[in-house]
């Protein structure tokens, strides 16, 4: 197993903040006691190194793990948009998590109470095999790092460095039926813990629960994570804890937090906000820089990077989110401007 420590060397004070926990993942991940020594990074899959590839440098040999960790001992001012994770402080500052507020660090300041364990995930519908998952269970699925772009529906995105495992992993257990075409997702209904849930105004409007869908396909696809973690630890309630859905070539509101329920269905499942606004929001809400919201243009995406005045960068806005290699075969007969 080739260690990743090195990779520390020559970053300034400045840099060895986010990043250095990012390094040292693997004693973070082992201290958690998330993974036996060097599980984390063994059982890293092709399509994570295809992501981390496509974001972490071209001219790098892979690591023996796959990995093209080099770039990431690159200070920021080195790096191009694209090459830069999002500090971490970013990530769990400004989120969209309208069960707790609406303004971007609402969920931050009042999510923290957030019980996430012990926590029960089912998996039912359309199964031979319905499923209950607890806390622990969640954790013992093989974990990897992907690095993934969130793209917001809103034009502002992020490179993140998730921990989590195939959806696909968990749908195979649950061994879907044959009348099994979609996959309904919903967050936790709680209001006494969830004060957006507790009337109209306080949650954006929208009804809760928070409720997502996907075709099983786009469900089965390797990119398909459930996250249990970012930086290398648990995620923070703000982000989803403890278990989030990520569909990285969608618009981010299909990635689902807190999730509690996932059913196997016939028929494509309600999404909450298609529900509210179906001419703003489809069920598909692939990244598309060519079909535009209503209220404003999608060209391009503002990265969100250290933070700090003028650190952010405006960037082209990439088809299915710069993943259209690995997902485009799912659309080839689909017009995305009608399917949007
Ligand atoms: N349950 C629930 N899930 C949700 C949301 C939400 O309000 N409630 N917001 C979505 C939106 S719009 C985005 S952009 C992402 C943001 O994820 P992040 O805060 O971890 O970056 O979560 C998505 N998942
Ligand atoms: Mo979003």
């Amino acid at each position: 197993m080739k260690r990743t420590d090195t990779f520390n060397s020559g970053l300034s004070e400045n840099d060895v903040t986010d990043e250095s926990v990012f390094l040292n993942r693997r004693q973070i991940l082992r201290q958690l006691g998330f993974i036996g020594a060097g599980s984390l990074l063994a059982s890293t899959s092709t399509h994570a190194s295809a992501s981390l590839l496509d974001l972490l440098g071209r001219n790098n040999a892979p690591s023996e793990e796959g990995f093209r960790t080099e770039p990431l001992s690159f200070t920021a001012a080195e790096r191009t948009p694209e090459q830069i994770l999002t500090a971490e402080d970013k990530i769990t500052g400004y989120n969209n998590f309208y069960e707790f507020g609406t303004d971007k660090g609402d969920p931050r300041r009042n999510a923290q109470a957030l019980q996430v364990n012990p926590w029960t995930l089912t998996v039912g519908g359309e199964v031979r095999q319905p499923l209950t998952l607890d806390y622990d269970d969640l954790f013992r699925f093989q974990l990897e790092e992907r690095i993934y772009r969130l793209r917001c529906v809103e034009a502002w995105s992020m490179v993140i460095p998730w921990v989590g495992f195939p959806l696909a992993a968990l749908l195979k257990q649950a061994d879907p039926t044959s009348d099994a075409r979609y996959v309904a997702f919903e967050t936790l209904h709680d209001p006494e813990q969830m004060p957006g849930q507790r009337n109209r105004f306080s949650g954006g409007g929208l009804n809760y629960p928070y409720v997502e869908g996907l075709r099983l396909d786009e469900a089965l696809h390797p990119l398909t994570l459930l996250a249990v973690g970012l930086y290398g630890k648990t995620l923070p309630p703000q982000n989803g804890a403890p278990v989030r859905l990520l569909v990285p070539w969608k618009y981010g509101f299909k990635s689902i937090k807190s999730v509690v329920s996932i059913r196997l269905v016939k028929e494509q499942p309600p999404t909450s906000w298609n529900r509210i606004a179906p001419h703003e929001y489809g069920f598909y809400a692939n990244v598309n820089p060519q079909v535009d919201h209503p209220r404003w243009s999608q060209a391009s995406e503002r990265r969100i990077t250290r933070g700090g005045l003028g650190s952010d960068e405006r960037i082209p806005t990439q088809l299915f989110n710069g993943y259209a290699e690995q997902v485009a075969h799912l659309y080839r007969n689909m017009d995305l401007t009608r399917a949007f």
